[in-house]
């Protein structure tokens, strides 16, 4: 332990901190802007500053390391002082118009100013400007709102290894730019949204299709269907003041039913319906000697990722579509065909925990059923928006359910949600295809939790079945490199961009950082611990759908309908 003194108090610490996490330990909350916990500290926005004896200048405490008999003041007038000018520069270069930008009440400057007193700004100069960035199907970018404190760049190098965007030019006139001063549209960038949740401001924010939507609900030619992902029921109950990790599934269903939705259906059954096609080809693979291993493929930022960097793996990414799209195909074929709808008329909308969502729709491959199958998509910070505005509060909603007919699920689909799921929700089913029986203990624990990269051996009859399951792309790179080097033993592989699988989507609630992200994991077992079917195989409106319009997993039209080859 280090004995150091903050504010005059004596305190022991472990070894190897920076002051700033020393405070944090002891109760001391220092405030930050670029810092953010899980990233490299940078030292660049001076709001973390502090007094340290024997220092002639202030110093950033994120940056500084602790060291035997220091002492620190936190909060004297200097500190006080130095931060409240450092946060009127950065207002000097900044608009003034709260009302009107995405954060407005969730952004970190504007909690900052009111906190620390800032009522005037003393400094007034040049004020830099630059067109709003809508090029990318999923994030837009507003750099006059941006106070370049890097946490979008080191998140999408750190995290993600995508390396899209990046400072760029001088001084002043320093600047967020992708690569070769492209639109983010035309740049590497896999729309994961994950700059968005690290963005302390609202530079960033999602492309909203919230006015389409509206106007869809509002046109009486229009039969609008919406489905709803597995991670947002555990996460849509944030916005509205309820508890982290709730959930909040029949809230939800009654608040977006009376939003003016025709009917209320779960990507979950879509998701069941993914592990019959995903088991089934990853059963034929392996009797018929295809292409091993077989990666999952439901989560569009992923896939993007794998069309820039590692295209010579397309094979082994699994021909099924992602449930959104799953679902949005039968929608638009088999529920119009027994409602007598024609598919035309029809709008389906996703609430997704997902920006990438959002791009997935747009995508060439996804108009199976003779239309886009999915129209809109809504981040779950825009669908709690839209309930927002129009007066419905989920805290006072009764618990109702999802409507029957593609709102029937099971446990594992509600896994999805959560980083491994997908790969646990796929092996209850496929041993039991593959063996003829019951799975004596359904929890697959090994692949569950946050770790970067899991791993686990399942014996499946006489098969060994080695699966992988990472989240965050630069875990997916450590697993990929192996397989590329020809030096993996997987079978089976889940990616999930997202840090945590969806309930950590770049379109969640803001914040999502570690703590939410196991509270909202934890909550998703719950939910599939209190499903009375828990194997997408026993789901009876799954087998209803295969008996009465499919036929069979992998048949002719699940095929046309449900598969794709992504083109790079
Ligand atoms: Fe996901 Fe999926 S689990 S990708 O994380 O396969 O977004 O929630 O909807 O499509 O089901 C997201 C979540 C989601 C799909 C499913
Ligand atoms: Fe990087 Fe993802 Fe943001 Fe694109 S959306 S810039 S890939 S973090």
């Amino acid at each position: 332990l280090v004995t150091i003194f903050i504010d005059g108090r004596e305190c022991h610490v472990p070894e190897n901190l920076t002051l700033l996490e020393a405070c944090r330990m002891e109760g001391y909350h220092i405030p930050t802007l670029c810092y953010m916990d899980g990233l490299t500290p940078w030292g660049g926005c001076r709001i973390c500053v502090v007094e340290v004896e024997g220092q002639p200048n202030l110093v950033a405490s994120c940056v500084t390391p602790i060291r035997e008999g220091m002492k620190v003041l936190t909060a004297s007038k200097k500190v006080r002082e130095a931060r409240k000018a450092n946060l009127e520069l950065i207002l000097s270069n900044h608009p003034l118009d709260c009302q009107l930008c995405d954060r407005n009440q969730s952004c970190e400057l504007q909690s900052l100013c009111y906190e620390f007193g800032v009522r005037e700004i003393r400094f007034q100069g040049e004020r830099k400007t630059h067109p709003v960035d809508t090029s990318s199907p999923a994030v837009k970018r507003d750099l006059d709102r941006c106070i370049l404190c890097g946490r979008c760049i080191r998140t999408c190098a750190e995290i993600q290894s995508v390396f899209a965007i990046d400072f760029a030019d001088r001084g002043f006139n320093t600047y967020v730019s992708p690569s070769l001063g492209l639109p983010l549209g035309e740049s590497v960038c896999i729309n994961c949204g994950q700059c968005v949740l690290a963005c302390p401001t609202g530079a960033l924010s999602e492309v909203s299709h919230v006015e389409m939507v509206w106007d869809a609900i509002d046109d009486p030619e229009k039969y609008v269907i919406l489905q709803t992902a597995p991670a947002v029921r555990v996460s849509i109950g944030e916005p509205f003041g309820m508890p982290i990790g709730s959930i909040s599934t029949g809230k939800m269903v009654a608040g977006l039913r009376r939003l003016g939705f025709d009917v209320v259906f779960d990507t979950n059954f879509a998701a069941d319906l993914t592990i019959l096609e995903e088991g089934t080809e990853f059963i034929n693979r392996v009797k018929k000697g295809g292409k091993l291993p077989l990666i999952t493929s439901c989560s569009p930022g992923w896939i993007k990722f794998m069309e820039h960097f590692y295209p010579d793996l397309m094979e082994n990414v699994s021909t099924c579509k992602s449930p959104q799209q799953m679902f949005g195909a039968m929608a638009k074929t088999y529920y119009a065909q027994k409602m007598g709808i024609d598919p035309q008329n029809i709008v389906v909308v996703s609430i997704m925990p997902c920006t990438a969502k959002k791009y997935e729709c747009q995508r060439d491959e996804m108009k199976s059923s003779g239309y886009q199958d999915v129209d809109y998509s809504l981040t779950t910070r825009e669908a709690a928006r839209m309930l927002k505005e129009k007066g419905i509060d989920l805290k006072d909603m009764p618990e109702e359910d999802f409507d029957p007919a593609l709102g029937i699920s099971t446990g594992a689909a509600a896994v999805f949600g959560a980083t491994g799921g997908v790969m646990e929700a796929a092996l209850r089913t496929v041993y039991e295809v593959l063996t003829g029986e019951t799975l004596p203990r359904i929890d697959f624990t090994d692949v569950r939790g946050i770790d970067g990269v899991k791993e686990a051996t399942i014996k499946v009859g006489g098969l060994e079945v080695n699966v992988a399951v990472a989240h965050g792309l630069r875990n997916a790179r450590k697993v990929l490199d192996l397989v590329n080097q020809g030096n993996s033993k997987y079978h089976f592989i889940e990616i999930m961009a997202c840090p945590g699988g969806c309930i950590g989507g770049g379109g969640q609630p803001i914040p999502t950082n570690l703590e939410i992200r196991m509270k909202r994991i934890e909550a998703i077992y719950e939910v599939d611990r209190n499903l009375p079917i828990r194997k997408s195989h026993d789901n009876p409106a799954i087998k209803k759908l295969y008996e009465e319009f499919l036929g069979e997993p992998n048949s002719e039209k699940s095929h046309h309908l449900l598969h794709t080859h992504y083109t790079c």
